[in-house]
C-alpha cells in the first residue's frame, strides 16, 4: 500500500517555499482542487508560516486567511486538516468542515486543542520540535535524536490520551526540519522505523526543505529530486502519510517504488489502515 500524500497548501504571505503564491482564497482552493486532482488525499490548510525564525501571526489574521479555504475545500468534499497551534484557529477550521488538526508544537502551544479534538472526534498530528520556529535552529544537540525525538512523542501520546482523543485517531511526526542539523534529519530518516514502536501512523515531511539545500547547494525551488528521494526513502521505512508539495510527481514515484518492491509492512507497525478518522 503507498502510504497517503497530504497536499500542503500555506494560505501565507512568508512560508518558505510557496510565501505569497495562495494567499487569494481563491488561488489557495483551486490549488487545492488541482492537488486532490494529482493524488492528494489530504489537504494540509495553514496560515502561519513555521518556517526558523517566522514572525508570530495573530490568531484573527490566521483564521481569515484560513477559515475562506477550509469551508471552500472541505465544502467540496476534501478531507482538510488545519496546520495550526491556536485554539481559535483550530476550532474555527473544525466549524468550517476540516477533520484533522496538524498542530507542530504537539499540544505545547495551546494545550486546549487536546480537548478540542477529543469533542469534535477529530484527528490530530504531534509532531516533533525542539523549542519553538524562533528559536529552534540556535544549537540543536541531542544525546540520540531518535531516542529523544521517540520519548517526546510517546509524551505526548501521552497528553493526547489524557485529554480525551481517541487513539485511533492520533498520527505522530518527527518533524523533519525543526531544531534538527543535517545530520540530525538524515539519521531520523535512516532510523524512521525505531518510531514504529510507538504504535500510531507516522507522518513526515520533508518537502523542499533546507536539509536537501544542505546536500547539494540547491536553492527551495530546486529541490525536487530531494524530496521525492526522501519522501520514497521514508515511505519504504514505514511512513503512513507524506506531507509534499508536489503530489503529481511524489506519487508516481511512489507508485513505482512499491511496485518494485510491494509493500512491506515495517516490524512494529501499527494495525489498521492508519487512516484517524475511521478510528
Ligand atoms: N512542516 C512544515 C509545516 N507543517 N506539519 C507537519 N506535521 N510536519 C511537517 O514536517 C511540517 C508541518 C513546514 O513546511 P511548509 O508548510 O511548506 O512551510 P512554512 O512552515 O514556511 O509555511
Amino acid at each position: 500500500m503507498t502510504p497517503k500524500l497530504m497536499g500542503v497548501i500555506n494560505v501565507t504571505p512568508d512560508s518558505f517555499s510557496d510565501g505569497g503564491l495562495f494567499l487569494d482564497a481563491e488561488a489557495a482552493i483551486a490549488h487545492g482542487r488541482e492537488l486532490v486532482a494529482q493524488g492528494a488525499e489530504i489537504l494540509d490548510v495553514g496560515g502561519e508560516s513555521t518556517r526558523p525564525g517566522a514572525e508570530e501571526v495573530s490568531a484573527a489574521e490566521e483564521r481569515a486567511r484560513v477559515e475562506p479555504v477550509v469551508a471552500g475545500l472541505s465544502g467540496a468534499g476534501h478531507v482538510v486538516s488545519i496546520d495550526t497551534s491556536k485554539l481559535a484557529v483550530a476550532e474555527a477550521a473544525l466549524d468550517g468542515g476540516a477533520s484533522i488538526v496538524n498542530d507542530v508544537t504537539a499540544l505545547r502551544g495551546d494545550p486546549a486543542i487536546g480537548e478540542l479534538c477529543a469533542d469534535r472526534g477529530a484527528g490530530l498530528v504531534l509532531m516533533h520540535m525542539r523549542g519553538s520556529p524562533r528559536t529552534m535552529q540556535e544549537e540543536p544537540r541531542y544525546d540520540d535524536v531518535v531516542d529523544e525525538v521517540k520519548a517526546f512523542l510517546a509524551e505526548r501520546l501521552e497528553v493526547a490520551l489524557a485529554a480525551g482523543v481517541d487513539e485511533e485517531r492520533i498520527w505522530l511526526d518527527p518533524g523533519i526540519g525543526f531544531g534538527k542539523t543535517l545530520e540530525h534529519n538524515l539519521e531520523l530518516l535512516r532510523r524512521l522505523g525505531e518510531l514504529r514502536a510507538l504504535g500510531r501512523p507516522l507522518v513526515v515531511g520533508t518537502s523542499r526543505k533546507s536539509f536537501i539545500g544542505k546536500i547539494d547547494g540547491s536553492e527551495v525551488e530546486e529541490r525536487l529530486g530531494g524530496s521525492i528521494a526522501s519522501s520514497v526513502f521514508a515511505a519504504a521505512e514505514g511512513a503512513d502519510v507524506l506531507r509534499v508539495h508536489d503530489v503529481a510527481e511524489s506519487l508516481q514515484a511512489l507508485l513505482m517504488a512499491t511496485a518494485i518492491l510491494g509493500y512491506r509492512i515495517p516490524p512494529g507497525a501499527a494495525d489498521g489502515d492508519g487512516d484517524p478518522r475511521i478510528g
